[in-house]
């Protein structure tokens, strides 16, 4: 079988987590510039996955960091910002190519709002890198599918460590989490070691499924947004996803054989009630497919991707990542279609949103 630049760029994820970790200086050098006017709020802009990085980059900063952070896509945030009155916000904008029309123009825009801008790109000659107050370099240039998967974790990864360095200098990080990100190249080394083949296979027997329903829930829950976006992206199947509770309020009444229910189950406060609803799934006969490192819940169910038992669950927002855009990939193989360039969608989408 042909294997597209996707695979290989989802593969290549290890690497992009040491690369970034490495040079994390530039980071701390911004954090400790801006400090100086105490942003302890972020908004953090971007389109399509660059948003849901976003997304899961604000969770981190307010769920781990005690920060106040808040996602939007880019146009929401030209059209409707100043939207609360943060105290002193700085504006991280994330875009891949740094050309996508909306997040320059929110740059531009939170520019005239006299805010600090943290322009995130792998591209620092494009109009955001240039526009940008501080730019951050986020690597992987060479990714060339036209979708994201590395660019999309690294992303992630450096607005999370925007949040993490502001912590650091207030003393609020925990050691676990330190330890634990040191680990975070290894711990996705091991992840995509595990689970190519468990996705390669899943992805053979499920293929006759053509609707998903993602679950997760805290900075699982983008991570799902971004796993069915994938998933749509490439095979142009339908696909949804939720926080994991809220299936039961109202989408739980589609449910039946034929449904796909991807759902990310880590062991914390969220797993008894997880597990509940994922038995009420199975019995309305939709696919039950857990993604997770307890083994007891892959045991239940005849499909399902086992990640190695021993890793954080704090990261698991990033880890998960990797099956999800695996099983995307897999998936659309059986379905005889290129993964790299979708139908439809460009490496960056303009509009005439500059005002
Ligand atoms: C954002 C984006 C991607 C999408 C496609 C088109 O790009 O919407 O999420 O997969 O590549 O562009 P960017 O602003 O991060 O470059």
């Amino acid at each position: 079988m042909n294997e597209y630049h996707m695979i290989r760029e989802v593969r290549e994820q290890s690497q992009a987590f040491s690369d970034i970790l490495r040079s994390r200086s530039r980071i701390a050098e911004i954090v400790h510039e801006l400090a100086k006017k105490v942003p302890r709020s972020y908004y953090a802009v971007g389109c399509g996955s660059s948003y849901y990085a976003a997304m899961i980059g604000a969770f981190y900063h307010e769920y781990m960091f005690g920060l106040d952070s808040r996602a939007f896509p880019s146009s929401e945030f030209v059209w409707y910002a100043p939207i609360t009155n943060l105290p002193s916000p700085v504006v991280i904008a994330l875009s891949r190519s740094g050309r996508t029309s909306e997040t320059v123009e929110a740059a531009r825009k939170a520019k005239k709002l006299k805010l600090s801008v943290i322009g995130l790109t792998s591209d620092l000659t494009s109009p955001l890198g240039q526009e940008s107050e501080y730019s951050l370099d986020i690597g992987v240039k060479d990714e060339k599918s036209v979708i994201m998967t590395k660019s999309f974790t690294a992303s992630t990864l450096v607005t999370i460590l925007i949040g993490y360095e502001f912590a650091k200098l207030q003393g609020t990080v925990l050691k676990q989490f330190d330890s634990n990100l040191a680990q975070l190249p290894e711990d996705a080394n091991r992840v995509i070691q595990t689970v190519e083949e468990q996705t390669k296979k899943t992805a053979e027997t499920i293929s006759k499924i053509t609707r998903f329903i993602y679950l997760g829930s805290g900075g699982n829950y983008p991570a799902c947004l971004e796993g069915a976006l994938k998933l749509r992206e490439t095979s142009y199947t339908s696909s949804e996803a939720y926080h994991t509770l809220e299936v039961r309020h109202g989408p739980f009444a589609q449910l039946q054989k034929g449904i796909g229910v991807i759902a990310i189950v880590t062991e914390d406060q969220t797993i008894k009630q997880t597990e509940t609803l994922l038995k009420q799934i199975a019995a309305t006969g939709a696919t039950v497919i857990p993604i997770s490192n307890v083994p007891r819940v892959c045991d239940s169910y005849e499909q399902s991707i086992r990640m190695p038992e021993s890793l954080a669950v704090e990261f698991t927002p990033i880890l998960s990542m990797i099956p999800m855009q695996m099983l995307a990939y897999y998936y659309t193989l059986q379905h005889g279609v290129n993964p790299d360039v979708p139908r439809n969608l460009t490496r960056f989408v303009t509009t005439d949103i500059a005002s």
